[in-house]
């Protein structure tokens, strides 16, 4: 059944590796042939697009001294199930999503209510670089240089009332160009959501770019959350809405399969997803199909910051 897929396996997971290389090679000589935008080909040494304006931001000490991943990785294995559900598709479909006008709303337990402007958000507070590992619930992960500040900024200009103890982010809706949502996957929109405290952690970050870049569409254009410690999924993408709640949101993937994706979603190797490890991981453009995964850490290695907002919890039952 499509519902029980997990946020991203699918057959392009299960691909041997030489299979999805000669995939790639068929992406690199379609745009050749102008198949599909020569910009988008995936480009695994390029280190940036060739037009997308840049998006500078100052380093960060949050960021990891791990290798980061290529340009053309992170723009061409995307999971964006509005753009449809393999890894390749939303490199070729996103592009045509218009990214601007764009705003965010604000609406529920706030003072502040109302759309911002994304012009206005993105002057907000200064840009940042902070290089993060994803780690995918499909056991996969890349590291990401990305682009942006806080989300605790943003939510502190708009000041939740003392009820906020949530907050739920809405995505974008384009049937024009995202022809996933013609597949019940998904309840689209997209919706995700985290405890204010989560939301308002430093390492939760509302991004813009990555390799110094504004953010390519497939990774969520204009603007999305990053929350570093939790399965990628957490981290919606081209987010329109933000919404201060009392009580704990109904997220997507928990309404499509509540025993396969809690509300949590914690990076937690010592908690299986019921049809698999996540023990370990394989780290996209390094680790090929037979060299042995890498071992997953607990809270995707931010423990140190993020786990007192966890005292006393059980996380095998708070998934
Ligand atoms: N709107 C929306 N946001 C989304 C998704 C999605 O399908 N739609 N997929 C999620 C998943 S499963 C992952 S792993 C990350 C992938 O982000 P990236 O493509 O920038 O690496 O985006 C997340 N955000
Ligand atoms: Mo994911």
């Amino acid at each position: 059944m499509l519902i029980r897929r997990p946020p991203g396996t699918l057959p392009s997971e299960i691909t041997p590796r030489s299979a999805y290389l000669r995939r790639r090679e068929f992406c690199k000589q379609a745009a050749a042939l102008g198949l599909i935008a020569p910009l988008l080909a995936p480009s695994g040494a390029g280190a940036q697009s060739l037009t997308a304006p840049k998006l500078p931001g100052k380093s960060s000490p949050f960021s990891t001294k791990e290798k980061h991943s290529s340009y053309g990785d992170i723009t061409s294995y995307n999971n964006f199930y509005e753009f449809g559900t393999d890894k390749q598709e939303p490199a070729i479909y996103a592009p045509k999503m218009r990214t601007r006008p764009w705003s965010i709303a604000v609406e529920g337990e706030v003072k502040r209510k109302g759309p911002i402007d994304l012009e206005e958000l993105l002057k907000l507070a200064p840009m940042e670089e902070r290089i993060y590992r994803l780690r995918c619930v499909e056991a996969w992960s890349m590291v990401v240089p990305w682009i942006g500040y806080p989300l605790a900024e943003l939510v502190r200009r708009v000041e939740p009332s003392s009820r906020a103890k949530y907050v739920a982010f809405t995505t974008h809706l384009d049937p024009a160009t995202m022809i996933g949502l013609r597949q019940p996957v998904l309840n689209w929109p997209y919706v995700e959501g985290l405890r204010l405290d989560e939301a308002m952690h430093p390492l939760t970050l509302l991004a813009f770019g990555l390799y110094g870049e504004v953010l390519p569409n497939q990774n969520g254009a204009p603007v999305r959350i990053i929350v570093p410690w939790k399965y990628g999924f957490k981290s919606a993408k081209s987010i329109v809405k933000l919404t201060f709640m009392e009580t704990e949101p109904r997220t997507a993937w928990n309404v499509a399969a509540p025993h396969e994706y809690g509300f949590y979603s914690n990076v937690n190797p010592g908690v299986d997803h019921p049809r698999w490890s996540q023990s370990s991981e394989r780290r996209i453009g390094e680790d090929g199909f037979f060299t042995p995964k890498r071992k997953t850490l607990v809270f995707n290695g931010y423990a140190e910051q993020v786990a007192s907002l966890y005292a006393g919890m059980d996380l095998k039952k708070l998934f």
